[in-house]
């Protein structure tokens, strides 16, 4: 009997339906992030919230109360798989309202109290009236509501009960910001995650849906400011042909709470403004960055200003004239003041005319000029004195500036932590920095309290990341490149954050809420920065990677111009042993530090191993606290880096049943490069310093893979993020 033709061809529209469901779990790429709005699966969960949410009331206003309704329209429509019934205040039903405290019906009004709330802060309150409940989102700004709106829906992805729901949030930081290292070719300096995502052939008319994902998944962690361009500038940004697609972005970004900066190239005057010099003291140079600063803001109004690099690594500055950086800066500054435009200027400067220790040298240009910077100033420091490596000290500026406002940078691309190939979890990292005690006015000044201007009362805080994103799928390379992003806003956000709990939000919002897999998961996070610091830089080695794009070990490198960007600088092995000596025997950077670091960190034996190498040069038989040499040490330690990422693929294995197989198969071949490359590091640095150390190594070690010949002769002139002129 023929089958009737309607019927195969139903049969044919299920199958083929079936196939792209299972295709779109299957190809789930991660390019929604922590925001991806799929259905709720748990019912009792789902049949809760649809019963709290019967319908939302969103004030009416402007383009930032519109991006709330469209991402309430997508949330809610999404995790609860129903419409979402846009109502004005509704006695009969429990409702969610989002508004400003102004606009809410009065009944609630009398309710909340926002007095300590700041413009960018919310309230979320559950109030119950005459039968019915309420979910209330409010602040004093419409900013607020929208930052309230990304927590409510994170809520929600978290299962959080909402009767019990009562939340005030104001950020303790006020500039959050991304630094984007692209270029205007779309290369990014450091960018292991494709292109950049900035178009500016296509721009200003062409708008990828980019933009918007990007200034939506910002706007959910807080962050509100992005500089767009490498702080390796290009001067051609600020020409009136860049500027067009600048603004282009402003607008789509504004909604969003989200303002623009651009890195200011210090000699844009000679480049593209026709002048002989760039000198801060000349008047027609002062006069072009005010010009130029009253046509960026005549279209972009909101502009959030200039984030410069001067003097470093062979960027023009200031110096160039025989000024200082607080010469250079207090021009950018005056020409931005009237707008309200900070300038951010960044504090990594060494010299390879200057013999004394790199770790130092910032210390020694800034701090005599603490508190001569004018009022919009911010002095953006990076997170340790020589350069985002795996593990460092806390930057010894942080506590010593307390008339300046200082700003934190850190890296969340992994220029120094395995590329966008390693599993390392950053806000770990981030953490670490932020509760580290400067002991500026004594104990518990923590580098947290520096950076959110508690400790000294600054007017004027901010945060800078790096940043790891570019065009691949899922932004970031690594899909737990995106929990570094993630991280990173949070703690800009609140710097007293632990990791733990961002690691186990980013977790619940980006792939299950399941125990069985929040659990192991977030230890394997958790451990993961050890891990690398064990295979890549142990008891406080650091700077040994090989030259110019930083992959893969180089601690025999030493031929390079500059003394300072050769390994063999930073950690001086020879025949006695091994370390940089940073006390007062060595380059005495310890006086940077408050007497009491600089009396527990100056004596091997009550230096935290993590440090020791950093601070200290020791015989390769000085005995670690375990009873075992310094040699056996580092090579115990390389191994238990290793082993480390053995057991997180053992991890991810069994993580199979949680997470789709696209994901999961993305993640364990990337655990597979990082083992290989774990055992790299060891082999090639154990077997290279065994030839000043000339002992064997400790029977924890696994022997070696290969020959130090073989290691020394890898070479990788395609490695990704760099420049040509690191070469
Ligand atoms: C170093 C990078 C280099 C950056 C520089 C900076 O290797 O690409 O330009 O920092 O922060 O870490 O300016």
């Amino acid at each position: 009997m023929m089958k009737h033709p309607f019927k195969l061809r139903s049969t044919y529209f299920l199958s083929f339906f079936v196939l792209l469901c299972s295709m779109s779990f299957a190809m789930s790429n991660g390019y929604e992030l922590w925001l991806n709005y799929s259905k709720i699966s748990d019912g009792a969960i789902l049949t809760s919230y649809q019963n709290r949410l019967q319908s939302v009331l969103v004030e009416e206003g402007g383009q930032t109360m519109e991006a709330i309704k469209k991402e309430l329209e997508m949330g809610l429509g999404g995790l609860l798989g129903t419409e979402v019934r846009f109502k004005s205040f509704q006695a009969s039903e429990n409702q969610l309202i989002v508004s400003k405290i102004g606009s809410l019906p009065k009944a609630f009004r009398e309710e909340i109290n926002v007095d300590n709330l700041s413009d960018e802060g919310y309230i979320i309150k559950h109030i119950e009236k005459s039968g019915k409940a309420y979910l209330i989102i409010t602040g004093r700004e419409d900013i607020g509501l929208l930052y309230g709106t990304f927590h409510f829906l994170r809520a929600l992805k978290m299962h959080r009960p909402l009767n019990t729901l009562n939340v005030e949030e104001s950020p303790k930081v006020d500039i959050r910001m991304l630094n984007h290292w692209d270029n205007l070719d779309r290369t990014v300096e450091r960018g292991y995650s494709g292109f950049s995502i900035w178009n500016w052939q296509t721009l200003p008319d062409y708008i990828d849906q980019r933009y918007i994902d990007y200034a939506r998944a910002n706007a959910s962690i807080g962050i509100n400011g992005t500089a767009l361009t490498n702080v390796n500038a290009n001067a051609l940004i600020l020409t009136p042909q860049y500027l067009e697609k600048v603004k282009a972005l402003a607008d789509l970004f504004r909604p969003y709470g989200l303002k623009v900066y651009l890195t200011a190239r210090f000699s844009a005057p000679m480049e593209i403004g026709g002048l002989e010099t760039a000198d801060p003291f000349d008047p027609q140079v002062i006069q072009w960055w005010k010009d130029k600063a009253a046509e960026i803001y005549k279209s972009i109004p909101d502009f959030g200003g200039f984030l410069v690099k001067a003097n470093s690594e062979g960027q023009p500055g200031p110096q160039n004239y025989g000024r200082t950086h607080l010469d250079g800066a207090k021009v950018l500054a005056d020409a931005l003041a009237q707008y309200q435009g900070t300038v951010i200027w960044r504090a990594f400067v060494y010299s390879e005319h200057d013999a004394d220790d790199r770790a130092k040298q910032a210390y020694s240009e800034f701090v005599p000029d603490d508190g001569k910077y004018p009022d919009n100033v911010l002095i953006q420091v990076k997170n340790g004195p020589i350069d985002f490596q795996p593990r460092e000290p806390f930057h010894p500026m942080f506590g010593a500036m307390p008339n300046t406002p200082l700003m934190m940078e850190f890296q969340i691309t992994k220029e120094y932590l395995g590329f966008a190939t390693h599993l390392v979890y950053l806000p770990k990292l981030f953490e670490e920095v932020l509760q580290s005690d400067t002991y500026q006015k004594g104990e518990g000044s923590t580098v947290a309290k520096v950076v959110d201007g508690s400790l000294n009362t600054k007017k004027l805080t901010g945060m800078a990341g790096v940043s790891n994103i570019g065009t691949d799928a899922n932004w970031t390379g690594h899909p737990f490149g995106q929990a570094d992003w993630y991280g990173f806003g949070r703690l800009a956000w609140d710097p007293s954050m632990n990791s733990e709990a961002i690691a186990d939000e980013w977790l619940r919002t980006t792939f299950s809420n399941n125990e069985d897999f929040i659990n192991p998961v977030k230890k394997m996070m958790l451990k993961s920065r050890e891990a690398v610091v064990d295979y890549m830089n142990p008891l406080g080695l650091h700077h040994i990677f090989d030259t110019g794009h930083h992959y893969g070990p180089g601690p025999w490198v030493g031929n390079l111009s500059r003394p300072e960007w050769n390994p063999v600088y930073y950690h001086k092995a020879d025949q006695e042993g091994i370390g940089f000596d940073r006390t007062k025997t060595g380059s005495n950077a310890l006086s940077q530090y408050a007497p009491e670091l600089a009396e527990k960190f100056g004596n091997p034996e009550t230096c935290p191993e993590e440090y020791l190498l950093w601070f200290h040069h020791l015989p390769w038989d000085y005995q670690l606290k375990n009873g075992r040499t310094l040699w056996d040490g580092l090579g115990i330690k390389y191994q238990q880096g290793v082993d480390q990422v053995k057991q997180m693929i053992n991890t991810w294995e069994n993580m199979e049943p949680y997470v789709d197989q696209y994901r999961h198969n993305q993640v364990s071949m990337l655990l597979g490069i990082q083992l290989k490359e774990a055992k790299w590091w060891r082999d090639a640095c154990m077997l290279y310093f065994q030839t000043f150390s000339q002992m064997d190594f400790p029977k924890e070690m696994e022997s070696p893979e290969n020959t130090l010949e073989h290691y020394k002769s890898l070479k990788f002139p395609y490695a990704p993020g760099i420049r040509p002129q690191w070469d």
